[in-house]
């Protein structure tokens, strides 16, 4: 009997160190540059993690990286950052990332890379733009650069949606606070850190339309042929709520009338541009 269980033991044993060398030698990993990682072998040490289990987030992205953070080859790549909000350590190991939901398994993390695990509270930095070389840790693909984005982690684990054209170079977008499930426009990146605060709202002239700073019969013009069939397009919508009702109707081209007239007085943020004082519905979110 003893001597049945000691061998059972010394099977178990040597299967349990073949495993463990087929993770630590990279020749014998299915992620190498001449084979697509779409398709793991049959032995991959490093299966995809179930979605279930995969609670990290895609927590920061940044398209247009100018000066914000080089690679090790001094190169400015998109980057995307990934985070454990908690409380078990989580490996990215065989996990796939992409930019597409039509094909969500652009690229699969490579199992032999410690940086893979996640404690909890962790971050993990990507740069876009790799080449297929197994032994860094580039994304294998160029991310889109313009329009609504939506990017996806382990296949459904975690969606990150985001409108490159609302940022401007250098300026990423992410959740505040790390984690949370809105993804916004952050007042500062913060690559390997925890999120900075989203961009708060934006300042404004009230009945400055076409954004001149100015208040004249051109911003009257173009309230009255907003309710005539040519509507404003403006991220601010605030600028249109002449006489700060909260609501924006007819009542707000008289106001202005009768402002332009002498009148009346237009509330603040007027004449210099400012926040909106009074809280209402109605977002300023940019010009
Ligand atoms: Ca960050
Ligand atoms: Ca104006
Ligand atoms: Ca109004
Ligand atoms: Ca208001």
């Amino acid at each position: 009997m003893n001597l049945t269980s000691q061998n059972i033991f010394a099977l178990m044993l040597s299967m349990a160190l073949l495993i463990l060398a087929g993770c630590s030698d990279s020749s014998s990993n299915s992620v190498t540059g001449d084979t697509d990682p779409k398709q793991p072998g049959p032995g991959d040490p490093c299966p995809q993690p179930p979605a279930a289990e995969l609670s990290i987030r895609i927590n920061e992205a940044m398209v247009d990286n100018v000066t914000t953070l080089p690679d090790s080859n001094g190169t400015f790549f998109p980057w995307v950052e990934f985070y454990n909000p908690g409380p078990e350590a989580m490996d990215l190991a065989g996990a796939y990332f992409s930019d597409s939901l039509a094909d969500n398994q652009k690229w699969v993390f490579p199992c032999q890379f410690q940086e893979t695990i996640l404690q909890p509270g962790e971050f993990l930095v990507l740069f876009f733009g790799g080449d297929g070389n197994p032994d860094d840790l580039h994304i294998d693909f160029m991310p889109e650069l313009t329009g609504d984005q939506i990017w996806v982690l382990n296949q459904s684990s975690d969606f990150f949606s985001f409108n490159a054209d609302d940022l401007v170079s250098d300026q990423s977008a992410g959740r505040f606070p790390d984690g949370d499930s809105v993804v916004e426009v952050l007042s500062a990146p913060t690559p390997g850190n925890p999120n900075a605060d989203p961009v708060g709202p934006a300042l404004f002239v009230r009945g400055d339309l076409d954004l001149d700073l100015d208040v004249d019969e051109d911003d009257l013009n173009l309230l009255s042929g907003h309710f005539a069939g040519s509507p404003i397009s403006t991220e601010c919508a605030d600028r249109l709520d002449v006489n700060d009702s909260g609501t924006i109707t007819v009542s707000d081209v008289s106001f202005l009338v009768q402002a332009l007239a002498g009148n009346l007085t237009i509330p603040e943020p007027f004449p210099a541009e400012g926040l909106d004082p009074t809280p209402d519905n109605i977002d300023c979110e940019g010009p």
